[in-house]
């Protein structure tokens, strides 16, 4: 490295320039920044959600959370993805999918059209967040088992049992609450309605085919409608490069 000292009086000024504009905090020059990693259903609401909303001046980072970046430690102690950073002199930073989601859609005026309806879509939302814990359970008795999301020795294991029964179950629950009303989630969608696609394609990523039952043919139209929607398409597991979209999502 050249000492500072030994350079011009042009050359060093440009230096110092540099090293200012390197010095100013990263965290100051961005206006929202939410940290998702590829292939997280969390995240993938939070990030579903604050594309809808069209946040201004959103920046999507991703990573592996599993791998510590100090960036996302530093911002969530949790060490978790979603994260929503708020840039500015007091960076602030909310975390918690639902936390997030509600957030972008309130910050950007659209809880009418985005946001749960009513009871009944409550309660749907409900069965999806069931599901995504019970999936993400069986991904962490992996990791504890394997040391890898792929190696599958913990699944027949009573624990996992257990949550791949609650899946199936609620599944077909899901099914029965979409046979009552899911022409007004194709024609309306909010959060409601990409939960399920959020739900339907995480698990087809985890575990292929298992799931798949020709029988809930109102949960696969809703996800056939609707999977191709920007927000939801540029988002798909594993995604690992964000593209914006109309706006949406740029720095
Ligand atoms: N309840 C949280 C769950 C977030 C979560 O579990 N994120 C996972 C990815 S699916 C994560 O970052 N895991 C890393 C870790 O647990 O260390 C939410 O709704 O945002």
């Amino acid at each position: 490295m050249i000492p500072l000292g030994g350079l011009p009086r042009l050359c060093l000024q440009k230096r110092l320039d540099l090293l200012s504009r390197e010095q100013v905090p990263r965290e100051r020059r961005f206006i929202m920044r939410l940290y998702v990693s590829p292939t997280s259903p969390y995240a993938r609401l939070a990030c579903v959600m604050c594309l809808e909303a069209r946040l201004k001046g959103l920046e999507i980072v991703i990573l592996d959370p599993w791998q510590n970046p100090p960036e996302l430690l530093e911002h969530n102690p949790a060490g978790r993805v979603p994260a929503l950073v708020m840039g500015g002199d007091q960076p602030r930073t909310i975390t918690e999918s639902l936390l997030i989601a509600d957030f972008a859609v309130r910050r950007a005026g659209e809880a009418e059209r985005l946001w749960f309806r009513n009871d009944a879509e409550q309660q749907l939302g409900g069965v999806c967040f069931g599901i995504i814990d019970a999936a993400a359970a069986i991904m962490a008795g992996r990791m504890v088992t394997s040391g890898s999301v792929n190696e599958t020795a913990f699944d027949s294991s009573p624990v996992a049992r257990r949550r791949q029964a609650a899946i199936g179950r609620s599944l077909d629950r899901l099914e029965r609450l979409l046979s009552d009303g899911s022409k007004t989630l194709i024609e309306k969608p909010g959060i409601a309605a990409f939960l399920p696609v959020i739900v339907v394609e995480y698990l087809q990523m985890r575990f292929g085919s298992t799931f798949d039952s020709a029988d809930r043919w109102h949960l696969a139209d809703l996800v056939s409608v609707l999977r191709d929607r920007p927000a939801l398409a540029r988002t798909r597991p594993l995604f690992t490069k964000f593209v914006p979209f109309d706006h949406a999502g740029t720095e």
